[in-house]
């Protein structure tokens, strides 16, 4: 497929998405969601990748849902169409990880969109807001939820409320990003963290994710009896196998599923 909207490519086993529509700080339409997903798609279903990344440009992750495009819908269109459900959440969906690389603005469906994806690198120019209360809407793509659950009730509520932006220091210190990096390391070092991840047992990867996301979803009594379930799993596995022992053997693991 021809994308117009995102740029596509891998780096190694790293995939890498890079959100494409300068002129408007990269504003997330229909027509980017919908390559975004095919993208997704592509990536999930290649053996060759173990990990995704989801990133910007210097001045904009993305500034939110393209407010143009939003304009004109009514409550009918956007309940027929089940607005935002089909191609926004294709990010949330993936088995593989994905990591989001931030640079300047992350605003509205843009901070929603990172938080969508396992963690979030920040570049030190990273802002984040959910500025839907300024155009007399609230967020749609999970903002109240997911800023809620990583941030507390009181930020989450005084952002969603004031629309007042959250520069990297403070989502770092509120839980929202994993790290900040300097804005020139940004790609590099979601490349090393995606590399790292690659290097690893894909299969297990992929139930440390699933296991850390239940986390969100249920109680600690019922998440704490999926991970002992799943923990058991892994001891099934020729990795587990492999890993245990190239430390025992004091050598480096050398994972079958990768
Ligand atoms: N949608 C459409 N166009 C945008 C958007 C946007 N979200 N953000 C910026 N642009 C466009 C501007 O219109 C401008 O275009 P033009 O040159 O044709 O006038 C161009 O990008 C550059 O923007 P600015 O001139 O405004 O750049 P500044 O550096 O002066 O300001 C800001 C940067 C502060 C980021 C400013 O552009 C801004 O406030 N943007 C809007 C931020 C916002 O309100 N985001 C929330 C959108 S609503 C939303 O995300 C709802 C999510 C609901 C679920 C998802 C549904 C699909």
């Amino acid at each position: 497929m021809a994308y117009e909207n995102i740029l596509v490519e891998t780096r190694g086993q790293v995939g890498l998405i890079t959100l494409n529509r300068p002129k408007a700080l990269n504003a997330l339409n229909a027509a980017l969601m919908q390559e975004m997903t095919v993208a997704l798609d592509a990536f999930e279903a290649d053996d060759n990748i173990g990990c995704m990344i989801i990133t910007g440009s210097e001045k904009a992750f993305a500034a939110g849902a393209d407010i143009k495009e939003m304009q004109p819908k009514t409550y009918m269109d956007v309940y027929k169409e089940d607005f935002i459900t089909r191609d926004w959440e294709r990010a949330a969906r993936c088995r593989k990880p994905v990591i989001a690389a931030v640079a300047g603005y992350a605003l509205g469906g843009g901070c929603e969109l990172a938080m969508m994806c396992d963690f979030i690198i920040a570049a030190d120019t990273a802002k984040f807001g959910q500025p839907e209360i300024n155009l007399g809407t609230i967020p749609g793509a999970g903002g109240t939820q997911r800023l809620t659950r990583f941030v507390g009730k009181s930020k989450a509520m005084e952002m969603c409320l004031t629309a007042r932006m959250m520069d990297a220091d403070e989502a770092e210190r509120s839980g929202l990003v994993s790290r900040v990096v300097p804005a020139a390391e940004l790609l590099n070092e979601a490349i090393k963290a995606a590399e790292k991840i690659c290097s690893l047992s894909r299969p297990i990867v992929m139930i440390a994710k699933e296991s850390v996301n239940r986390a969100y979803e249920t109680t600690l009594t019922e998440g704490v009896r999926f991970e002992r379930r799943v923990f058991h799993s892994t001891f099934g596995t020729e990795d587990q196998k492999e890993g245990m022992s190239a430390f025992a053997e004091k050598r480096k693991a050398d994972f079958k599923h990768r």
